[in-house]
């Protein structure tokens, strides 16, 4: 299958994240995509294309102008109040305060209303690395909308944590599902998104709940245990129209292939049974064992089946690329899931 890269992402490279305790080198770094692009050329995968430039109509279609033209100019309000550092919030808003503040003036105010941690930094370059990787996720919906049967989108900064008008979590805007959407304004009827990443995609889930038309699947980490904690329940399962048709699989810390397929196994059910035009996989990697930030042993094979899995759908599939963390491993855990779906081991 065909993937599409560019090297915009380069320009978020944040300095610190704020994890247990400590201000650590930020886990999400430019390496993580270097090392996936490096092994689809090894493994000759399929040819790389650089991504169209879009207009940022798609984004709004999922996002709020706000958040959208807060990245925008959120590092230049930053860097003159305070210089240059790396932009993180220290305040959130939490139960007790008002329902709906309205946007602080102070650009202290506006990363505390917008952001959901202290983990994902503003830099000098973020917000044309998120562009970057916009037009990637919209590059591939080209391509499959155009015929091809898969297609893989190696956006990096990852997009699912990223909701309507909120970013965290290493994301900014949610690049599966602006891919979604933007499907969907193609002419697909039904568009499904499945995501196993480690952790729940708490932003898919809040973009699509009350809606019939794009099915949202997560598997992921139980929010009693792991990040982001407040979302990502099992009996949270879509709201009005969309009552039904959203699905959240958690798994406790620990989990192992066994039991990550049994999931996978009722999340491929459900989409079946869904029987969408087009499927967008939020592809993180941090399911594998040795992931720094995260519980779950996945090994190397476990992604081949994943990928065969996923195929078994039968139906034209985008994969947007979001977390994984141990880098080394990150390439070879990637293209084995795409290989997987392709019939290639
Ligand atoms: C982004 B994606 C560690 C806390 C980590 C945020 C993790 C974001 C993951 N216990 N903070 O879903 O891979
Ligand atoms: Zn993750």
């Amino acid at each position: 299958m065909r993937t599409v890269y560019t090297d915009e992402h380069r320009h978020q490279d944040g300095k610190f994240e704020l994890i247990e305790g400590k201000f650590l080198p930020p886990f999400e770094m430019p390496r993580r995509a270097q090392i996936v692009i490096d092994r689809v050329r090894a493994k000759k995968l399929g040819p790389v294309t650089a991504p169209d430039s879009f207009d940022l109509e798609p984004v709004h279609r999922v996002h709020d102008k706000g958040l959208v033209s807060f990245l925008q100019t959120a590092w230049d309000e930053w860097v003159q109040a305070h210089g240059c550092y790396d932009a993180l919030p220290i305040t959130w808003h939490t139960r007790g305060f008002r329902k709906k503040p309205p946007l602080p003036e102070v650009i202290d105010g506006k990363l505390s209303y917008y952001a959901i941690d202290a983990g994902t930094p503003i830099t000098a370059g973020t917000w044309r690395a998120v562009k970057g990787a916009v037009d990637v996720a919209l590059t591939g919906v080209k391509l499959v909308n155009g015929g091809e049967k898969a297609a893989f989108s190696l956006c990096r900064p990852p997009g699912h944590h990223a909701g309507s008008d909120f970013y965290g979590g290493y994301c900014f805007l949610n690049n599966a599902a602006i891919a979604a959407q933007a499907f969907r304004d193609l002419g697909a009827k039904r568009v499904a998104v499945l995501d196993v990443d480690y952790h729940h995609g708490n932003g898919t889930q809040e973009i699509f709940y009350n809606r019939a038309d794009i099915l949202t699947i997560s598997i992921h980490a139980d929010p009693l245990q792991e990040f982001p904690y407040f979302l990502g329940f099992a009996d949270e399962t879509g709201k009005g129209k969309g009552e039904g048709y959203h699905k959240n699989l958690p798994l406790r810390w620990g989990a192992k292939w066994d039991k990550y397929e049994e999931a996978l196994t009722t999340a491929m059910k459900a989409l079946k049974k869904y029987s969408p035009d087009v499927i967008v996989v939020s592809l993180g990697l941090d399911t594998f064992k040795e992931d720094p930030i995260s519980k779950f042993k996945l090994e190397h094979e476990d992604y081949f089946r994943m990928g065969e899995m996923i195929a078994g759908a039968r139906k034209p599939t985008l994969f947007v690329f979001e977390g994984g963390y141990a880098v080394d491993a990150l390439g070879i855990n990637t293209v084995n899931v795409l290989s997987g779906f392709e019939g290639k081991r």
